[in-house]
C-alpha cells in the first residue's frame, strides 16, 4: 500500500470522524494541506471570504456535527482566525485548526520569509494560536500517526479546539508507520471512568434526587457538544424533573418537552416564575456545568445556593464540597437513567407563543417581528442567534417543537452568526437554517453571503436594520456617534455577491413582513430579508443598571 502524505493522512483521519468540509483560506505555506483536501474522498473545501469567517463557519459546523476542520496559512491566516477559534474554545467545540508553515529546510538554512517579522524565528505564532486550543502538535512523517491520535483524543476528551502545524515540506512526505483507521464521532468513547468513583458519584447523586422535594435541572451546551443531550433528556424525563435553560444554553433541548419550564437568568428569567422555581429548588441538577457570567444571570442577579447544586461536568462530579474525579459524563448519565424513579411533576408556568401584535400598516418592530417568526419555525429547523438586541428577544422566545438554536452568548463576538449559520446549514442534513442578526453584527462578516451563494446553501436570513449598534446604545446611554452605522442597503447585498435564486426583500410594514414569510415557504432557495426596526426602540437602560453592569459600579 502507498503511504499517504502527512497532510493527506491527517485530513483523512479527521474525516473518519464524520467531518466532510474543510473551511479555510489557502496560502502558499499551506498548499500541502490545500492540495490534499482535493484528494480525499468525501472531503470538500469551502473557500471562505476570510479566516475569521472560516473559523466562525467551522464553529457552526462543529455545533451540528460535533467537530470541524479549519485550514489557514502561517501567521497572517492563523492570527485572523484566532478570535473565532477562541470562541470555539469558550463554547467547548472541537475545531481542528490546521496551519501550514514554512518548511524545516527554510528554517534550518536561516532564510527570511514573508508572513514573518524579518527575523528567523518561526515558532512565535504557535504560542499565540495554541492558546485557543487544548492540545497542539507540529507534525512530521515520523510522529504524525501518534500525534494525530493524541490530538484527536485530547480535543474530544476536553471538547475544545486543537492546533495542528504542518510544514510545506513535511506535509508532502509520506507518513512512517501503520495508519489508524478511526471511528465516526458518535462511536468514540471520549473519557473512561474509574469504576469506584463512578459508583460513588452515581450513588450520591441518586440519593440527592430521591431526597429532593423541589428538584430542578439544567442541561448545558457542553452536554450537547459532548454528544450526551439525549442521555440528559432521558434522565430528566424519566425522573420528571423540571428543566430550565440559561441563555447560553438556549436550544440544547426540545423546548416542547413536558419537563421544560423556560429560561433561567436571575431577574431576567422568562417566564418570570422560572426564577422562583430555580431559586427555591432544594436540588439543582446541573448537567454540563452552568456558566454564571453576567449575561447569563441577569447581571449577576441570580440568588443560587450552590451548596444545593449537583454539577455533572465532562469528567467530574461536584456535590457541595465533595468532588468525584474521573467519572465520564456519559457513564454517569447512563447509570442515573437506570437508577432514578418517576416522581410527580409540578405544574409548569404558562409559557407559550408570543402574542401576535400589530396590524397590516404598522411599521415593523420587534414586538410584531418575533411572534411572526416564531410561528414559522418548524421541527428540524435550527435558529442561529447573533449577539445583540435580537438575542435578548430570541432567548426568551419558546422554540416550537423540534426546533433547536445556536448562539454565542458567552464569547459574544458579533459577526459570528452569519458565517456560523453557513457552517450550520452545511452540516445539517435536513431542516432549515434561520439566521437572525442585527445590522451592525452582519456588516462585520457579510461577505460570507457570497460564499453561501456559491455553494448553493439555502439559509433564511433576517437582518434587523436599526442603523445602530443598538444594544451598545442601550447600555452606554443613547446618542453616542460611535454607535451609529453606515446606511447600507442590505437587501441588495446577495445580488451584488452573485447569489442566484435568492428571495431578497426589504420589509417596513407588518403586511410586507407577512407576505414575505409566506413567500419564503414556497421558495426553493435562500431568503434574505432586511427588516426595518425603528431606532427609537433602543432606549437606554436606567442609569443605575448601566452603572452596575457596565460602568463604575460593577461588583467588586
Ligand atoms: C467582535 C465584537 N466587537 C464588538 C462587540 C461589542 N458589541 C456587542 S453588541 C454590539 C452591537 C450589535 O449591533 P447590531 O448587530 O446592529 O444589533 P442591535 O443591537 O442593533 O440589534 C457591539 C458593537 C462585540 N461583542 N464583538
Ligand atoms: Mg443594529
Amino acid at each position: 500500500m502507498v503511504q499517504p502524505t502527512v497532510a493527506a493522512y491527517t485530513l483523512s483521519r479527521l474525516a473518519a470522524l464524520g467531518i466532510d468540509k474543510v473551511f479555510g483560506v489557502p496560502g502558499d505555506y499551506a498548499f500541502s494541506v490545500d492540495d490534499a483536501v482535493e484528494t480525499i474522498d468525501g472531503l470538500q473545501w469551502v473557500a471562505c471570504a476570510n479566516e475569521l469567517n472560516a473559523a466562525y463557519a467551522a464553529d457552526g459546523y462543529a455545533r451540528i456535527r460535533g467537530a470541524a476542520i479549519l485550514s489557514t496559512t502561517y501567521g497572517v491566516g492563523e492570527l485572523s482566525a484566532l478570535n473565532g477559534v477562541m470562541g470555539s474554545r469558550a463554547h467547548r467545540l472541537p475545531v481542528f485548526h490546521i496551519v501550514g508553515m514554512p518548511s524545516e529546510r527554510i528554517q534550518q538554512l536561516g532564510l527570511i520569509t514573508h508572513h514573518n517579522l524579518g527575523d528567523t524565528r518561526y515558532d512565535r505564532f504557535q504560542e499565540i494560536s495554541s492558546a485557543a486550543c487544548c492540545v497542539s502538535a507540529v507534525l512530521t512523517p515520523d510522529n504524525c500517526i501518534d500525534e494525530v491520535e493524541r490530538v484527536i483524543r485530547e480535543a474530544l476528551r476536553q471538547s475544545m479546539p486543537a492546533y495542528i502545524v504542518i510544514s510545506e515540506a513535511n506535509g508532502l512526505m509520506p507518513v512512517i508507520g501503520r495508519p489508524v483507521r478511526g471511528q465516526p464521532l458518535p462511536r468514540v468513547k471520549r473519557q473512561r471512568s474509574d469504576p469506584t468513583e463512578l459508583a460513588a458519584a452515581v450513588g450520591a447523586i441518586a440519593a440527592r434526587i430521591a431526597a429532593a422535594q423541589r428538584p430542578v435541572a439544567t442541561i448545558t451546551s457542553l452536554a450537547k457538544h459532548y454528544g450526551v443531550t439525549d442521555k440528559a433528556v432521558k434522565l430528566v424525563a424519566k425522573a420528571n424533573i423540571p428543566v430550565a435553560l440559561t441563555p447560553n444554553d438556549k436550544g440544547v433541548l426540545d423546548e416542547s418537552m413536558a419537563q421544560y419550564i423556560g429560561l433561567y437568568a436571575g431577574a431576567a428569567s422568562h417566564p418570570p416564575a422560572v426564577r422562583d422555581i430555580v431559586e427555591n429548588a432544594d436540588l439543582i441538577l446541573d448537567i454540563g456545568g452552568v456558566m454564571l457570567f453576567e449575561l447569563n444571570t441577569g447581571l449577576w442577579s441570580n440568588v443560587l445556593d450552590t451548596s444545593l447544586a449537583v454539577c455533572i461536568h465532562e469528567n467530574r462530579v461536584k456535590i457541595g464540597t465533595d468532588v468525584y474525579l474521573n467519572v465520564a459524563i456519559d457513564d454517569v448519565l447512563d447509570a442515573l437513567v437506570r437508577k432514578v424513579r418517576k416522581r410527580s411533576i409540578p405544574e409548569a408556568p404558562e409559557y407559550g407563543e408570543l402574542e401576535l401584535t400589530g396590524s397590516a400598516d404598522d411599521p415593523t418592530c420587534s414586538a410584531n417581528f418575533y411572534p411572526r417568526l416564531q410561528r414559522r419555525l418548524k421541527a428540524g429547523d435550527t435558529l442561529v442567534i447573533e449577539t445583540g438586541t435580537c438575542m435578548t428577544h430570541l432567548n426568551g422566545m419558546r422554540l416550537p417543537a423540534g426546533v433547536s438554536a445556536e448562539g454565542q452568548g458567552m464569547w459574544g463576538s458579533i459577526g459570528w452568526a452569519t458565517p456560523a449559520a453557513m457552517g450550520v446549514a452545511m452540516a445539517k442534513t435536513s431542516g432549515n437554517t434561520w439566521l437572525v442578526t442585527g445590522d451592525g453584527s452582519h456588516q462585520m462578516t457579510f461577505n460570507e453571503i457570497a460564499v453561501m451563494g456559491r455553494y448553493g446553501i439555502k439559509p433564511r436570513i433576517f437582518v434587523l436594520n436599526n442603523g445602530l449598534y443598538g444594544i451598545e446604545d442601550v447600555i452606554s446611554e443613547r446618542g453616542h456617534a460611535y454607535d451609529d452605522l453606515a446606511p447600507v442597503n442590505y437587501h441588495l447585498v446577495p445580488e451584488a455577491f452573485g447569489c442566484r435564486n435568492w428571495l431578497c426583500a426589504k420589509v417596513s410594514t407588518v403586511a410586507e413582513l407577512e407576505t414575505v414569510l409566506v413567500d419564503i415557504e414556497s421558495h426553493d432557495g435562500a431568503a434574505y430579508i432586511e427588516v426595518m426596526i425603528p431606532d427609537e426602540e433602543s432606549q437606554p437602560l436606567p442609569d443605575d443598571v448601566i452603572d452596575r453592569g457596565y460602568k463604575l459600579r460593577t461588583p467588586r
